[in-house]
């Protein structure tokens, strides 16, 4: 795969990685968009918003109960673009941030630590009433009674919904208004704020790069394109930043 030879130039000091559902595609988790999407099993607002969440909360249970335990199913783990972005993170002598839009484990389990789960996380439930965060890899539903409160109740994915603020955005922000090089992965640019991160890193004045299946909504925004699997493409890519960075 060819990368553009300018963008290998450069010894990038601070790069910040956005990942989508198309990162783990190839992991065998199903994307949003996709003709077989999450979504087409339901409307976004009936599984992926407070109002759904409140107007029906046997079903969004359910909804994130399903996706949890499809997540944890011995034949879904992390790709090679997963493990890639791992290995660069301990070779990349920049500051390197990672932040995804998605909520599996996938990252963690292919070596990324300083990662942004701006959507939330599938394997995480809060409480509503203390805000306290617990990890369960079980099922659980409004008879599931919290350690804080010692009730029933009270515990929600810890999930951000359509509607809600997604996290750490200021972290993000002040990470993108001083990055020299934003890379984003399997991810359609539909979903906002973060299709506007490569809006930031341009102010900023960072080189922008798109490695995607096909061109995303906020495609023209980026310097470089690179069509394809990330699976396939992100080894390469990183590799090559990586002996750019060394040479
Ligand atoms: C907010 C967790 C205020 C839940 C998710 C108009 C303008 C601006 C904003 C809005 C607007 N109208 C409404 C809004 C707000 C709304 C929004 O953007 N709506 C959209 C629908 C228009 N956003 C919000 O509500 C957000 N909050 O705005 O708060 C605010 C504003 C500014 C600053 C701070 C606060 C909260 C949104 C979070 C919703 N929660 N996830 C869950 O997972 O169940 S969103 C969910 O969907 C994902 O997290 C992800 O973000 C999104 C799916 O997008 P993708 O990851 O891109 O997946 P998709 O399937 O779409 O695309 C996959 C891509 O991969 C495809 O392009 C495909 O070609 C490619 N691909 C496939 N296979 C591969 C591949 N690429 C490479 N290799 C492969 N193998």
């Amino acid at each position: 795969m060819l990368i553009d030879d300018q963008l290998t130039k450069k010894n990038y000091q601070s790069i910040v990685v956005l990942t989508g559902a198309g990162i783990s595609a190839e992991s065998g988790i199903n994307t949003f968009r996709a003709a077989d999407g999450l979504w087409e099993n339901h409307r976004i607002e009936d599984v992926a918003s407070p109002q759904g969440f409140y107007v029906n909360p046997d079903l969004v249970y359910r909804f994130y109960n399903m996706r949890r335990q499809d997540l944890l199913k011995a034949h879904i783990q992390p790709n090679p673009a997963h493990i890639a972005l791992g290995d660069f993170e301990r070779k990349f002598n920049g500051e390197l941030l990672l932040v995804t839009q998605n909520i599996d484990d996938l990252h963690e389990r292919g070596g990324s630590g300083n990662l942004i789960h701006m959507h939330g996380e599938l394997l995480k439930m809060r409480c509503q009433n203390s805000g306290e965060v617990f990890i369960t890899r079980e099922n659980f539903d409004q008879t599931t009674v919290c350690e804080c409160c010692r009730q029933s109740g009270n515990l929600r994915p810890h999930v951000v919904w359509f509607g809600e603020m997604p996290l750490q955005m200021d972290v993000i922000y002040q990470t993108l208004a001083q990055c020299d090089l934003f890379i984003s992965i399997g991810t359609s640019g539909n979903v906002y704020p973060a299709a506007g991160f490569v809006e930031q890193a341009r102010l900023a004045g960072a080189d922008t790069v798109e490695i995607n299946l096909e061109p995303s909504a906020v495609n023209s925004y980026f310097d470089w394109h690179i069509q394809g699997k990330a699976g396939e493409l992100v080894p390469d890519f990183l590799t090559q930043l990586l002996v750019a960075e060394s040479t």
